[in-house]
């Protein structure tokens, strides 16, 4: 019971020390679904590889699109503005999991993740990367 309470402890202050936020992850788990994320909000490594095992559970495609630091899709997703600002992105057929990797930005920051099929950014579909710098 000691050793236990002892290990729960050395484990608490090791993520105390670790920056704050939640430890990065280098695997994402996400899960789509009409019209969310689960979860929504993830934090990874700068510069790092990043594996993203994504399952759309839903009745409609939906896509992960990671947007470029500083931008935003806006109220509404447009192909004209909102293309070049994507940094990463991957789609997903009704019922599809699929992996896929990309790294992750050298530069610490806020990521917007939005989903641009039509209607889906309106209807809430969004999410948030948070990169942090490696240790
Ligand atoms: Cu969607």
């Amino acid at each position: 019971m000691k050793k236990t309470l002892f290990v729960l402890l050395i484990f608490a202050s090791l993520m105390l020390s670790s920056c704050g936020g939640p430890a990065p992850l280098t695997t994402l788990d996400v899960a789509l679904t009409d019209f969310q994320y689960t979860p929504n909000f993830f934090t990874i490594p700068a510069g790092e590889t990043i594996t993203v095992n994504a399952s759309n559970t839903g009745a409609v495609v939906h896509n992960f699109v990671i947007m470029k630091l500083g931008t935003e899709a806006g109220a509404e997703w447009t192909d004209e503005e909102d293309v070049p600002n994507i940094y990463w992105q991957i789609q997903l057929e009704p019922g599809a999991t699929t992996s896929g990797t990309f790294v992750a930005p050298s530069e610490p920051g806020e990521y917007q993740v939005i989903c641009s099929t039509p209607g889906h950014l309106m209807a809430g579909m969004i999410g948030k990367v948070v990169v942090v710098a490696g240790e």
